[in-house]
């Protein structure tokens, strides 16, 4: 008897791990104005002027507002971004990064 081949009919996918993202997080300080922050969040990340106004005035209230995700090096590249822009301009404004799951 002849061996009988068949195909798979449904492809093998492996699975792929996704690499994590990492959000940004805008820590709420004493010193830095609202206007500088907002424009940081323009610069570094983007924002228009609603959405970097919406993030600083949530950081402003709550303590702490995420900014965005990223991949690893970005997320920590636009942080760092941030942190000097504050320290060049004489203020204590700060960033910090975290996985997101
Ligand atoms: N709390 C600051 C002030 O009253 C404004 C501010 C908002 C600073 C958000 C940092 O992440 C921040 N001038």
């Amino acid at each position: 008897m002849p061996d009988v081949v068949t195909k798979p009919r449904t492809k093998v996918r492996p699975k792929t791990e996704r690499p994590r993202l990492y959000k940004v997080i805008l820590l709420n300080d004493d010193y830095t104005p609202r206007e500088f922050v907002v424009g940081v969040l323009k610069a570094i990340f983007h924002m228009s002027e609603e959405q970097a106004y919406r993030v600083m005035i949530t950081a402003h209230q709550r303590g702490v507002c995420v900014v965005a995700v990223f991949a690893k090096d970005v997320a920590e590249t636009k942080a760092t971004q941030g942190i000097e822009a504050g320290r060049r301009a004489g203020y204590p404004l700060a960033f910090n990064t975290e996985p997101e799951h």
